[in-house]
């Protein structure tokens, strides 16, 4: 019985695999738009102690099923716009793939703040807009 049922999962499995394999999407060109919150938890600015400025410096990774890209640091910013794939470059997604998001903002003398740490999931929408912690998170799909 458990061989069968073992059987049963691999076959599952293969057919998965064969599945995305053949789904694989190929789309140009990925733009995410980032807006951070102007306060981070109960009200508090991101950087209060100067000289650097109240807005975050912001940092992060970007993780497709694929490839990972890191964000370089952009300091005292509350927006930022990245675009991963080109004509050339093709990012692949299936529906069902996640994206995964991570934001810190970059303190001195102490623990990196957190902005947004967490996953979209690629429905197959143009345009997905969500919310990550303290981010407004919108990725646009352009084929
Ligand atoms: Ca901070
Ligand atoms: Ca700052």
């Amino acid at each position: 019985m458990r061989k069968i049922l073992l059987g049963v999962i691999i076959s599952m499995l293969s057919v998965c695999s064969m599945y995305n394999s053949l789904s694989a999407f190929d789309i140009a060109n990925v733009i995410i738009t980032i807006e951070i919150d102007t306060e981070k938890s109960q009200g508090k600015k991101w950087d209060t102690i100067n000289p650097w400025g109240v807005p975050p410096d912001v940092y992060g990774t970007i993780k497709f099923p694929m490839e990972t890209h890191e964000i370089e640091l952009h300091e005292d910013i509350y927006s930022l716009s990245l675009n991963y794939g080109s004509v050339d470059r093709r990012v692949k997604l299936n529906v069902g793939d996640s994206i995964y998001i991570e934001l810190f903002d970059k303190d001195r003398g102490r623990m990196d703040d957190l902005i947004a740490k967490g996953n979209v999931v690629y429905n197959g929408d143009k345009v997905i807009e969500t919310k990550i912690g303290f981010a407004n998170i919108k990725i646009e799909f352009i084929i």
